[in-house]
């Protein structure tokens, strides 16, 4: 049987080898889950990168370019990271080029594994049903803040081990930890997550509706899956 594992934070990678598995990267609030609306809503690719000035680049091809540092919309830029900017119509069949201070840090950071896919509440049971036909061992990457560990992505990890139960051994510490995490929080994830920084953090930038959105489970059947350098949809 296949296993599954959490890594917390990007800056713990090097601990882990990521060769011959899938990684799951990872950043509920709110990076992973404007890509998986995007994609959803008709933009078609999806150029996750590191840099500002890497991703502004891309406007002079055409791209639309979002950008998001500590929570804000970067100056220059057409778009931010909020879900809902990428529901408008006008995004519909646009490439986009996006940045965050966490989440396409730890896309890059995942290259090493066989496939990189992103994940987030809203396409939990796709992501899930998508690891069990690969097969493969599967390593959650949780963008975390900054290097350190965070709540919200941990959720996601032990969500994703409980959909996996019984079709991939959860023994890994770490694993064990997000899963019985996400069975103290599951009925009440928002409650949960309250008191957790990024929360009040969002919550302070008057973004509770980004939050709410976030993390809803199931809303979108794709999978974005990373093909040199793009997010596109996985095919079924
Ligand atoms: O860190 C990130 O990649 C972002 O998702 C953070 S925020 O939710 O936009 O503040």
């Amino acid at each position: 049987m296949p296993s599954i594992d959490v890594c917390f934070s990007p800056d713990l990678l090097p601990l882990y080898n990521l060769k011959g598995k899938i990684a799951i990267a990872v950043d509920v609030l709110r990076a992973t889950s404007s890509m998986v609306t995007a994609l959803a809503h008709g933009i078609t690719h999806i150029a996750p990168v590191r840099q500002l000035d890497e991703c502004l680049a891309y406007k002079e091809q055409g791209y639309l370019v979002a950008a998001e540092r500590d929570g804000v919309k970067a100056d220059g830029f057409d778009l931010g990271n909020s879900p809902f900017h990428y529901q408008e119509e006008s995004v519909r069949g646009k490439f986009l080029a996006m940045t965050t201070t966490n989440g396409t840090q730890a896309i890059q950071l995942s290259r090493a594994a066989d496939e990189v896919l992103v994940g987030a509440f809203l396409n939990l049971g796709a992501v899930a049903d998508y690891v069990k036909k690969a097969n493969k061992d599967v390593v959650v990457v949780c963008a975390g803040w900054k290097g350190l560990f965070n709540l919200e992505d941990t959720l996601f990890a032990g969500a994703l081990a409980e959909r996996l139960e019984g079709h991939f051994t959860l023994d890994h510490d770490a694993t064990l930890a997000a899963y019985h995490l996400y069975q103290t929080a599951k009925a009440d994830l928002l409650g949960f997550l309250s008191k957790s920084s990024h929360v009040q953090r969002l919550e302070r930038l008057h973004i509770l509706p980004d939050i709410e959105f976030c993390l809803q489970e199931d809303v979108y059947d794709l999978v974005p899956v990373l093909q040199g350098d793009f997010l596109l949809i996985a095919q079924k």
